[in-house]
């Protein structure tokens, strides 16, 4: 074995509920803003799949949790649909759903599987969404109180918790580049979303802490995405800085550190954009800041000095600082356009040893989403090599940060089975297990039985 990885690391994969659970309609589950979306506007999804049937976790997961088991895993994320367990954001909790999640718990805990439970993965109740969603502090205390539910529900059992999966998703999704729910483009408007999610997320951490559970950490999931310049000119470096700032700083800075940026509150400043923020905000950021973060990483950012002045008159907008450049020779997933550069990882978590106290992380995602995989089916599996070599890039360049000390304690990949994406629904396929949505019928693919063998030997 040539890569050895540290006694007890967590190999395993991720999932959201909304991408993996269906049953959108029963179970007293209540409407997010993607059943809403789906409702009023099918088309904006890719195929007019929606969000109703996913991968039918919701009555699989017995079946689902064997397959874990059986390739490898010793831990695996989900997430709580919030308005599964509390149908309209606030006020009742739905019996059903604990019942659900109680039996998702235990069957996990029963096959050896440890579970990491995140509590927000883009899917605002609708009723809260109505209320202003993350714009409104009341939004913010609603999220308090359901936290505080879950860690009452399941905080017997659950020793790995998040408060967000890839916070700034909605934010650039919602409020700026016309991705998620409510689609509107107002910088400042974004801003103050960010800044209220991560209120919401030092709120939920000093809850949790009144509880003393032992053992148990509480961490949020960033995706960070690395930001390189095309040269070592000072524009691009500058640029590249800026782009650091708005995409990953903004909420690595107050997660880890309990603090913003100076240069990045300057610059929000100087343009009129700051949102509303209250010094007892600012101290109780400083004070709840996390026990563990998990890393998504998919893709690089490649910025250059911006070539023109943006227009005064256009919307304030991140790339008003810098511009996108393709790096000649780069290797690409041509399926979603991403990137592939495996040493990004490295650099990440070099990143966070340095300047971020060596923070306990892990890989919480990272994948490769392909089209038409049946191409590859041979003898009734598929054949995904590509992915097998996908993951060892990364894992070769993660073992180099640990070598180096850096504090990482897992890889998961994203994702368990094929599973419902945000925009693309069906189209890119990223699990160990393929799933026939017709049938739903799972069928492990090669890369899943690789995984076990890596997860076995603790190596490769
Ligand atoms: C991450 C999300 C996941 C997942 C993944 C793959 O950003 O946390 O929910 O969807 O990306 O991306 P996509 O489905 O857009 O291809």
């Amino acid at each position: 074995i040539q890569y050895k990885f540290p006694e007890g690391f967590w190999w395993g994969s991720a999932t959201s509920a909304t991408q993996i659970e269906g049953a959108a309609n029963e179970g007293g589950k209540g409407k997010n803003i993607w059943d809403y979306w789906y409702e009023i506007e099918p088309n904006r999804f890719f195929d007019n799949i929606g969000p109703e049937t996913t991968s039918n976790f919701y009555h699989q997961y017995k079946e689902d949790i064997k397959l874990m088991k059986e390739i490898g895993h010793n831990s695996f994320r989900l997430s709580i649909s919030w308005s599964r367990l509390i149908p309209s954001g606030r006020g009742k909790v739905n019996p059903e759903a604990v019942k659900f999640y109680n039996n998702v718990i235990n069957e996990l805990i029963a096959n050896g599987i440890e579970p990491f439970v995140n509590l927000y993965h883009f899917d605002m109740p609708l009723e809260l969404q109505n209320k202003g969603g993350w714009e409104s502090r009341e939004v913010v205390e609603a999220y308090r109180t359901y936290a505080i539910q879950c860690f009452q529900l399941f905080g017997d059992r659950v020793k790995k918790w998040f408060t967000f999966n890839e916070p700034i998703v909605p934010v650039e999704g919602g409020y700026l580049y016309d991705f998620h729910y409510p689609n509107i483009v107002d910088f400042k408007r974004a801003a103050q979303v960010a800044y209220h999610t991560i209120v919401a997320n030092a709120k939920a951490i000093e809850a949790f802490r009144t509880f003393n559970f032992a053992d148990s950490k509480i961490g949020i999931i960033l995706n960070l995405t690395p930001s390189y310049p095309r040269s070592q000119n000072p524009y691009d470096l500058k640029a590249s800085r800026i782009c650091d700032l708005f995409f990953n700083r903004s909420f690595l800075d107050p997660a880890v550190l309990g603090e913003y940026p100076e240069e990045l509150v300057e610059i929000l400043r100087e343009h009129g954009q700051l949102p509303a923020i209250g010094e007892e905000d600012l101290e109780l950021i400083k004070n709840n800041t996390v026990d563990l973060l998990g890393v998504n990483y998919y893709q690089p950012r490649r910025v250059k000095a911006k070539e023109h002045l943006p227009n005064p008159y256009s919307p304030f907008m991140p790339d008003w600082f810098f511009d996108y450049y393709e790096m000649p020779g780069r290797k690409m997933n041509p399926y979603r356009g991403w990137e592939i550069y495996e040493k990004g990882i490295y650099d990440i978590m070099i990143n966070l040893k340095e300047n971020y106290g060596n923070i306990e992380s892990f890989i919480s995602e990272n994948g490769m989403g392909v089209q038409n995989e049946e191409r590859y089916l041979k003898d009734g599996q598929i054949q995904d090599d590509y992915r097998i070599e996908f993951i060892k890039g990364h894992l070769q360049w993660l073992h180099k940060s640990i070598q180096e000390g850096c504090n990482v304690k897992g890889y998961h990949l994203w994702t368990f089975m094929d599973n419902w994406s945000w925009s693309n629904a069906y189209k890119n396929r990223y699990g160990f297990i393929s799933v026939d949505i017709e049938t739903q019928k799972r069928t492990p693919k090669k890369s899943a039985y690789w995984f076990k063998s890596v997860a076995e030997n603790n190596g490769f």
